[in-house]
């Protein structure tokens, strides 16, 4: 049934303004106003004696806009929801969970808010670059504290809402200093990068990456679109924990890649998502970055603390734009704070305050390395699990030995969108329909039901 909206535009009158911007003071400017609004399509005037009334029909001034698809990612968290199934299980978003598949807030950040509260620290407006105590330890916790890239001052570093928001002030960046600049992303990779590069408008294209024949990285391939690119291309690497193939390259190949990527005058754009999760070392997490700085190259960085602090609704993170001069920096922080202004002015203080309380603590940054081992080990152990349970379950034979050679919280299962459609609509397991899994939100109480729904989906489903 059409719904209408009565209002008294007698009532209202005295304070509507006219389109010359003059202020409608009488009941004299009331029918002028009332011919402009008869040609409103979307108003309709009705005349009750004295009072006049317009009836806004149901036709909206949105029309045109056409109902956009879920999220490839949250969207399965939201189908996961709605599911009453017992026997449901979201492998779908990267966030972790406790063996009681429940989540889980890491102590440190407990006794980082429990100091918070002690030392009643106020709410004001933080400034545009964010938190000076978060900014410093960011920056250490990814280069190591004393690289020659922080004490030089070349470094600008603005804090972000997490990895998300970090990437889309680069891209920004790049947009408006670059034009016409390609980034080059992996394929497959992370979902979203592709929307944040589309909106910022910056082109980008793919580079390979994984090859399914081997179920490992095509090396050559990789080397060689990044060869083929324009010069002075930006060209997007996962730091570590590649999502979704879970597939890194080797110390060795990381050299190469730095080799091409400097004969080619390119700029790499690094992503950390997952800073001690793919090894639980902090440090063998950054070497990937640490390795491109040592060169003296200049690079971008994005940060995020939603995995490895678990600090997914805090919105934390920071960009790193490594230059070859201080001055270069202080220009380009200053450019990010002015890009940032517009977008949401500054960020939020509270995960940041957890941050530069957590890694600027000696005592609490060691029990958090700990805590982050705990974490990714217990994600090791349901790897194993879940390859040990395949293994005897597989009647076939396959291989399924890639999974342990996967790092981070996912494995890239090899199964097709209708084999993963399967694993949701009969199994009720919930995953990106990409064939990715977060072993992360898995158990080892729940792996022989996955293996079984993955032997399933795997030889029955084509
Ligand atoms: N970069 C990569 C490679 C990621 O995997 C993610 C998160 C981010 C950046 C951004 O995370 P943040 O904004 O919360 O810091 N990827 C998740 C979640 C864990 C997501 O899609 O938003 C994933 O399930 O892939």
């Amino acid at each position: 049934m059409a719904s209408t909206m009565l209002s008294l535009v007698s009532a209202a009158l005295p304070l509507q303004e006219n389109h010359k911007g003059k202020m409608n003071l009488g009941s004299s400017d009331c029918s002028t106003f009332l011919r402009k609004e008869k040609r409103n399509p979307f108003m309709k005037t009705k005349s009750f004696g004295r009072i006049n009334m317009a009836i806004a029909v149901n036709t909206s001034r949105f029309e045109g806009v056409t109902m956009a698809p879920p999220d490839p990612i949250l969207g399965v968290s939201e189908a996961f929801r709605a599911d009453n199934s017992l026997m449901k299980l979201n492998l779908g978003v990267g966030a972790y969970r406790t063996e009681e598949l429940q989540p889980y807030v890491l102590n440190v950040v407990k006794k980082a808010e429990n100091l918070m509260l002690e030392r009643g620290e106020n709410k004001e407006y933080l400034p545009i670059e964010g938190l000076a105590a978060f900014n410093k330890v960011t920056a250490e916790l990814l280069f190591g504290a004393g690289n020659p890239v922080i004490e030089q001052q070349r470094l600008a570093t603005v804090q972000g809402l997490s990895g998300t928001g970090s990437l889309r002030l680069a891209a920004a960046l790049i947009e408006r200093y670059f034009p016409g600049a390609k980034v080059l992303i992996s394929s497959p990779t992370w979902g979203n990068h592709k929307n944040i590069f589309n909106d910022a408008r910056v082109p980008w294209s793919e580079y390979r990456y994984y090859d399914p024949k081997t179920v490992g990285l095509d090396f050559d391939g990789m080397i060689s679109d990044i060869k083929a690119a324009p010069e002075g291309s930006f060209v997007l690497l996962h730091g570590c924990a590649h999502n979704p193939t879970g597939i890194d390259p080797t110390p060795e190949q990381w050299e190469k890649i730095a080799d091409v990527i400097q004969e080619k005058n390119h700029i790499p754009f690094f992503d950390v998502a997952y800073q001690g999760f793919a090894s639980g070392s902090l440090d063998a997490d950054a070497s990937s970055v640490r390795l491109f700085a040592a060169r003296g190259m200049e690079l971008l960085v994005a940060q995020s603390y939603s995995k490895n602090l678990g600090l997914y609704a805090e919105r934390i993170g920071a960009i790193n734009v490594v230059c070859s001069s201080a001055d270069a920096a202080a220009r380009v922080k200053s450019q990010l704070k002015r890009i940032a202004r517009p977008m949401y002015s500054n960020p939020p203080i509270h995960g940041a305050r957890i941050v530069a309380n957590v890694v600027g603590d000696p005592a609490l940054f060691n029990e958090w390395k700990e805590e982050m081992e705990l974490m990714a080990g217990r994600i090791k152990n349901v790897r194993q699990k879940l390859f040990d349970s395949l293994s005897a379950k597989d009647k076939c034979g396959k291989d399924w030995s890639f999974i342990l050679k996967q790092i981070g919280m996912f494995s890239f299962t090899g199964l097709s969108k209708v084999q993963s459609e399967n694993m949701t609509n009969k199994w009720h397991v919930y995953m990106t329909k990409d064939g990715r899994i977060s072993l992360a939100g898995l158990s080892l109480a729940k792996c022989e039901y996955l293996a079984d729904a993955i032997i399933d989906s795997f030889h029955c489903v084509s």
